[in-house]
């Protein structure tokens, strides 16, 4: 890592120290809390995966930009800002450098979050679902997939949401050289759900498992991340009925609102909310916490050398 890039990528003190004690740290995304969950079911959502993240031996830090600042460790004020949802921008890889510019606070998706780490030299990152395929015309990809390629971090999901094109999805990953390893699943979780119906090729049952193959992509000198896909919590997942005919309703409510590009994501994530009587937030509070607690596990391992 350049020392320009250490200067322009803003660490927290307590993100610097742990970085300078080559302490496991977990990097977490922004957006999730200002724009994809309600207040303050994001608090809670800050809260639980802080906890699972220390709770074994790793340290949390949030990816962010603090008003221009691209920033490893979003804390105090800064945080509060975020978790108000209140001018803060969601902000993809390709919006950093405006924001920057222009001293916004920008939310960090999974794509800015991983192009965050690779510049910091993080190696493990943590979220809920990454973005992927949009269903139906016009064409709409997440820029989360073009960035997992020239990411080498490993990137802990619960899948991508079933408001995506999953097969295609699945598809477009394979086609870019994202290793997508199933932790205790051999098949792509839908999020919501821990099906699909999608097989995958690798499944691992330890988190030694996955910072092997890790190590194995480096050492190749692979640009692209290690993405770990494990189902939502058994007890918190959704049928997979319930969450279809909720997709039918958040598509149709989009379609009718017109909404475009960015918003796309937030909206259809609300729509799902409203159509499962919220019973979908449990479960996305839920992966969030585990899928932090299996990225710290997989943190430690590698931070143990092998
Ligand atoms: N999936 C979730 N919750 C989220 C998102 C995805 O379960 O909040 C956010 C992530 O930050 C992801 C982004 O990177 O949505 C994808 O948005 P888009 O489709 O506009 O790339
Ligand atoms: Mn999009």
């Amino acid at each position: 890592m350049s020392v320009h890039t250490r200067e322009i990528i803003h660490f927290h003190p307590a993100a610097a120290k742990a970085r300078d004690l080559r302490r496991p740290i977990v990097a977490l995304e922004s957006s999730v809390l200002a724009q994809g969950l309600p207040i303050p079911a994001n608090g809670e959502a800050d809260r639980r995966c802080r906890a699972a993240i220390l709770g074994r031996g790793a340290f949390p830090c949030i990816t962010a930009i603090a008003r221009g600042v691209p920033t490893i460790g979003l804390e105090g004020a800064d945080l509060e800002r975020f978790l108000a949802r209140e001018g803060v921008s969601k902000v993809s890889s390709r919006d950093i450098p405006w924001a920057m510019a222009n001293r916004l606070d920008g939310a960090t998706t999974v794509a800015a979050a991983l192009s965050m780490c690779t510049a910091a030299g993080l190696e493990v990152f943590a979220t809920g679902g990454i973005g992927g395929v949009h269903r139906g015309a016009p064409f709409d990809e997440s820029a989360d997939l073009a960035e997992l390629a020239r990411s080498p971090v490993v990137t802990v999901c619960a899948g991508a949401k079933s408001i995506l094109d999953l097969p295609a999805t699945v598809e477009r990953l394979e086609t870019l050289g994202v290793t997508v390893i199933g932790y205790r699943t051999d098949e792509f979780p839908g999020f919501f759900t821990s099906r699909s119906g999608l097989s995958l090729s690798a499944s691992a049952d330890t988190p030694a498992e996955i910072a092997a193959a890790y190590r194995a992509s480096r050492a190749l000198g692979r640009p692209s991340a290690i993405l770990v896909v494990q189902p939502p919590p058994a007890d918190s997942a959704l049928d997979a009925d319930v969450v279809e005919t909720a997709v039918t309703v958040a598509l149709a409510e989009a379609r009718v609102a017109g909404v475009r590009g960015a918003g796309v994501t937030p909206f259809l994530l609300a729509a799902i909310d409203r159509a499962t009587g919220g019973r979908s937030l449990a479960t996305n509070l839920a992966l969030l916490e585990a899928n932090a607690a299996l990225a710290a596990q997989i943190a430690v391992e590698l931070s143990r050398g092998g």
